[in-house]
């Protein structure tokens, strides 16, 4: 293994290129040269790293030379067109957005799940990230598929504004100053209000009625478990909470299934926290869950309602297991088993 590895963040200057530059440092990685880029608008500013500054640059033809890893966040338009460049001038990309997710010669990889996708890497020298809602239901369902065989999956998430970026944050911090001080409020990031209000509406509708958002957690789900033969249906709301996304998740499967077999397996698994004491007033919140890594779970229970079901609360936070957190992981383990 090479000792040192010369990292591209693009879209370093937005809420995910920050964590990732954050959790970097945190874990250690072994950088060399470190380049920060993102749009035009950024060209001159500096983010911060390891107690230093980067200058923001733009993406140029000759961003990616002598780059070993390129993370990249900067919106699925951008990854379309610069993620391939990035690639052909020899250096791996890691990429957050949607665009290459579905690819059937990308690998779409959480760690903790479905490590040895990395290996197929190679291929296009693209790995994907997974959505965020994605991973951290993913972490929690794999040891239940892998001990009890899931059948079928009903899920409903709760999301924060920070997995819209800078701008939503931006919005529900403005909203609520507007509201308060009885003054109208504008709606940019989202599609209605969102303060003080629940938008069971994520990106786009698609012709089945579903958004784009649910459809991912769909498809990107049955890609990483490799099975074609989970049934998913969900719904994604946003919510007025700044940081963690939490998902109501039910689950149905082949095996009888007991609540305190559950509680232990996950227990066990990596990943994941069990927090579920209700005498306690103890189960995962989204205000407890930032800034944590792992995915945490509570309201652990029977399905009353089948034979072989569960219900779970799983939470976790967005911008970290559900983006820059889990890409870090993938680079760690490319580098530790690949390069
Ligand atoms: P954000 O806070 O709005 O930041 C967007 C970043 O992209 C900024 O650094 C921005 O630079 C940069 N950018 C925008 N247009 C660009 C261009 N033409 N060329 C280069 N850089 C450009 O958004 P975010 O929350 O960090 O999310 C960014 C993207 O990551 C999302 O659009 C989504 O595709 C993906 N994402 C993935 C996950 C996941 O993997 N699970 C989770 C959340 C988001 P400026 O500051 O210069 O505008
Ligand atoms: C999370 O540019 C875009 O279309 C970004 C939309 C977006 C995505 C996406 O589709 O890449 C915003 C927030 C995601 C995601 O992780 O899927």
């Amino acid at each position: 293994m090479k000792e040192k590895f010369n990292i591209a963040v693009v879209g370093a200057t937005g809420m995910v290129g920050q964590e990732i530059l954050k959790i970097l440092e945190e874990r250690k990685f072994p950088v060399g040269e470190v380049k920060a880029l993102a749009s035009e608008r950024s060209v001159g500013k500096t983010v911060d790293f390891k107690g230093a500054e980067l200058t923001v640059t733009d993406l140029a033809e000759e961003s990616f030379k002598d780059i070993d890893i390129a993370l990249f966040s900067p919106g699925s338009s951008v990854s379309k067109i610069h993620a391939p460049r990035a690639a052909a001038a020899g250096c791996i990309v890691i990429d957050n957005t949607s665009e290459f997710r579905m690819d059937p010669d990308v690998p779409l990889v959480v760690p903790e799940v479905n490590p040895d996708a990395i290996g197929d890497y190679e291929i296009k020298n693209i790995i994907a990230n997974p959505n965020c809602s994605t991973i951290q239901m993913v972490v929690a369902l794999k040891p239940i598929h892998d001990r009890y065989g899931i059948k079928r999956v009903v899920v409903s998430t709760y999301q924060a504004v920070s997995g819209a970026g800078k701008g939503g944050i931006d919005e529900l911090s403005d909203q609520v100053r507007a509201l308060f001080n009885m003054k109208s409020s504008e709606c940019r990031a989202f599609p209605h209000t969102i303060a003080f209000n629940c938008l069971p509406h994520i990106d786009l509708f698609g012709e089945n009625g579903y958004t784009k958002e649910e459809m991912k957690m769909v498809n990107e789900t049955r890609k990483i478990l490799g099975d074609d033969t989970i049934r998913l249906t969900a719904t994604a709301v946003r919510v007025p909470v700044f940081t963690s996304h939490s998902e109501s998740i039910n689950i149905e499967t082949d095996a009888p299934i007991e609540p305190a077999d559950v509680r232990e397996l996950l227990a066990a698994s990596p990943g994941i926290t069990v927090l579920d004491d209700p005498a306690e007033l103890d189960y995962p919140m989204a205000i407890d869950c930032a800034e944590e890594d792992d995915v945490y779970i509570g309201r652990i229970r029977r399905d009353e309602s089948v034979d072989n079901g569960i219900n779970m609360w799983v939470v976790s936070d967005n911008l970290r297991k559900g983006a820059a957190l889990n890409a870090v992981q993938i680079a760690e383990l490319l580098i530790r088993d690949y390069l």
